[in-house]
């Protein structure tokens, strides 16, 4: 038990106003996490998976309106709205707890609420933060236990006084005496889930939602919407990016951030195989980084996480084996098919389906005669990070790790090329604020397919005015001098030819883009200075061993003007949505590009 006296208080506070059956402060044990197992698969919530094949796996299967984050649905409930800026929902803070109050009186009935301590990063790095999610889903509890280093060491670090960020969540389904869940995943409808951040209160509110983001609250909530909130405020930076390490074949290490939107590629990226002969990639994080600068003047950056929520979809011994050795036993997998013999399948797992199969519904599901994906597209798999082959030795150290290049990336088919380089750091700011990319099934309400802005793919995940936000990355960089900030990049692995074909392989020779990083970091190599940037020569990018045509990295490393003059235009639009909050020097930004282009 605590003997912090301000996290007493507020779990009384909750329970008294949540009413649930009984409370459990979780301890992280091992002991703990095989009887909730049990208590679910008990109750047919779960499924326990061959234990042959996938030793200590479980399989969950999400209600169908439950499968995804809900942007539509989260707020952020700063005290004015034009403090929440024009590309978060907001709801004045004290109407939306007012409303939120009211379903959180009794939403536990019946259930046992959970208290859950955790630290985001390694506990007592100077970077780390403490929260404390109290649930009513055993689900929560055990994804947190991968997710975050959890329970009672946790409160031992957090100590008497120390501070906490708390973070009360409910699936929003009491139970009546007697009733259960019937094996049914409980959730409540959409119109009453709500994902709240009051940043000002560094508090989070979630109601109605057990699914990934909205529920394991110290993700995208705490590590993103609130963090950067603080962030902005201490001077640091809180981003949804991958870190790895590159090592070339003469020892030299170097490490990389990168921000690609909601399954664009992180995890892919994090966890690469490189196809190049002397090259290593390892694997920091996969979706989140905080940042400091240190007294080098340099950036370091830590993974406030401890295990992987991937996209299962895709995911096959050819495009990630790093991460299909990660998954391969104490991972939880949900919404993907069930094999009759308990293993788990989904689309691009590299084979066909091995006869009939449960679909992520619950129903048959033939392969033959199958009209629908038998996986959710948004599917995922959590598993420890330590488990992951590529895992760097220093992917914990509380110190984090200096980076050396920030690259920025989405889906987009046309116009933007395989890699860019910035020309310091304002202009990459400028190309932090532009990323846009074609919608994917990781929101629920979002259409897939069509291109949406998400500058440094931030978009669902920052807590305040994003025009701020811009302008907190340009004060940034004058914490430092050029030669020791994060060189700037962009990369597009998902350009299509005409027909509709990708033209880069991706995946695994994704890293003889990073080798160009990296030469381009050792001033290595040559690039052509072009109206958007530095981009390779034309045999700049190392192709030996890919079958690839010379017309295919001419269209790939194509700028091509029309297009961009275009492109400037609808940057134009996207600017404007944040009238003068948009900081001027991304307006001269801009203005440059574009008389760059007419010239060219
Ligand atoms: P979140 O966890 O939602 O933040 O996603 P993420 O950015 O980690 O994306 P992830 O690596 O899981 O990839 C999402 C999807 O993109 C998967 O279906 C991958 O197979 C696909 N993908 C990843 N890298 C590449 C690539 O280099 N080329 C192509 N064509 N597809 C890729
Ligand atoms: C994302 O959508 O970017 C994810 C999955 O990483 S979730 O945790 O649901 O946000
Ligand atoms: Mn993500």
């Amino acid at each position: 038990m605590a003997s912090n006296q301000k996290l007493l208080n507020w779990v009384k506070e909750c329970s008294e106003l949540c009413q649930p059956l009984t409370v459990e402060w979780v301890d992280g044990s091992k002991e703990e996490s095989d009887r909730l197992t049990k208590l679910m698969v008990k109750e047919g919530l779960a499924t326990a998976l061959n234990p042959q094949k996938l030793p200590n796996c479980i399989h969950f299967r999400s209600d169908p309106s439950d499968v995804a984050r809900v942007e539509n649905r989260t707020y952020i409930a700063s005290r004015s709205k034009d403090e929440a800026g024009p590309t978060n929902n907001w709801i004045d803070p004290d109407e939306l707890k007012g409303v939120m109050k009211g379903l959180y009186k009794g939403c536990m009935k019946g259930r046992t609420m959970y208290v859950i301590p955790f630290s985001m990063g390694p506990i007592g790095s100077p970077i780390s933060k403490i929260g404390v999610e109290i649930t009513d889903s055993p689900y929560v509890v055990l994804n947190m236990g991968i997710m975050t280093r959890m329970g009672t060491k946790v409160l031992e670090a957090l100590g008497e006084n120390g501070e906490f960020i708390p973070c009360l969540h409910s699936i929003g389904k009491p139970l009546a005496e007697g009733e259960s869940d019937g094996g049914k995943w409980p959730c409540a409808p959409i119109e009453q889930k709500y994902i709240s951040h009051f940043p000002e209160d560094r508090t989070i509110w979630s109601y109605g939602s057990g699914y990934g983001g909205n529920a394991l609250l110290g993700k995208k909530c705490l590590a993103l919407r609130i963090a950067s909130a603080i962030a902005r405020d201490e001077g640091w930076l809180a981003e949804h990016m991958l870190i790895l390490c590159i090592t070339s074949p003469e020892g030299k290490k170097k490490y990389v951030a990168a921000a690609f939107p909601s399954a664009c590629g992180k995890t892919n990226l994090a966890m690469l195989i490189p196809t190049i002969p002397g090259w290593k990639v390892e694997t920091i994080g996969d979706d989140i980084a905080w940042m400091k600068f240190g007294k080098d003047g340099r950036l370091y950056a830590i993974n406030p996480e401890a295990g992987f929520f991937g996209v299962a979809p895709g995911t096959s011994m050819d495009s990630n084996p790093n991460a299909m050795k990660a998954i391969s036993k104490n991972t939880i997998y949900t919404n993907v098919a069930l094999t009759a013999d308990n293993d788990v399948w989904w689309e691009g797992i590299g084979c066909d389906a091995p006869g009939k199969l449960t679909d992520w519904t619950g129903k048959e599901w033939d392969m033959a005669t199958a009209t629908k994906p038998a996986a959710h597209p948004n599917a995922r798999f959590t598993a420890p990070a330590h488990q992951c082959p590529a895992i760097a030795r220093e992917w914990d150290n509380p110190e984090g790790v200096p980076i050396s290049a920030i690259l920025f990336g989405g889906r987009r088919p046309s116009t933007v090329p395989l890699i860019h380089e910035a020309y310091n750091w304002e202009h990459g700011v400028f190309m932090g604020s532009i990323v846009g990319s074609e919608v994917t099934a990781a929101a629920l309400d979002l259409k897939a397919g069509t291109i949406r802005r998400d500058p440094f793919a931030m978009l669902p995940f920052c807590g305040y005015h994003m025009g701020d936000y811009f302008q907190h990355w340009i004060n940034m960089g004058k914490k430092s001098s050029e030669d020791k900030l994060p060189k700037i990049f962009f990369v597009n692995w998902f350009r299509k030819s005409s027909d509709g074909k990708w033209l880069w392989p991706g995946y695994g020779d994704n890293s003889r883009v990073l080798k160009w990083i990296f030469q381009r970091l050792e001033g290595q190599v040559k690039a052509k200075e072009t109206a958007i940037g530095f981009v390779p020569d034309a045999n700049g990018i190392d192709t030996q061993g890919l079958n690839i045509s010379g017309s295919n990295m001419q269209e790939l490393l194509n700028v091509n003007k029309e297009e961009w003059l275009k492109e400037v235009e609808s940057i134009k639009e996207h600017y404007n949505k944040f009238g003068n909050r948009l900081p001027a020097k991304l307006w001269e930004e801009l203005g440059a590009l574009e008389s760059r282009l007419k010239k060219a």
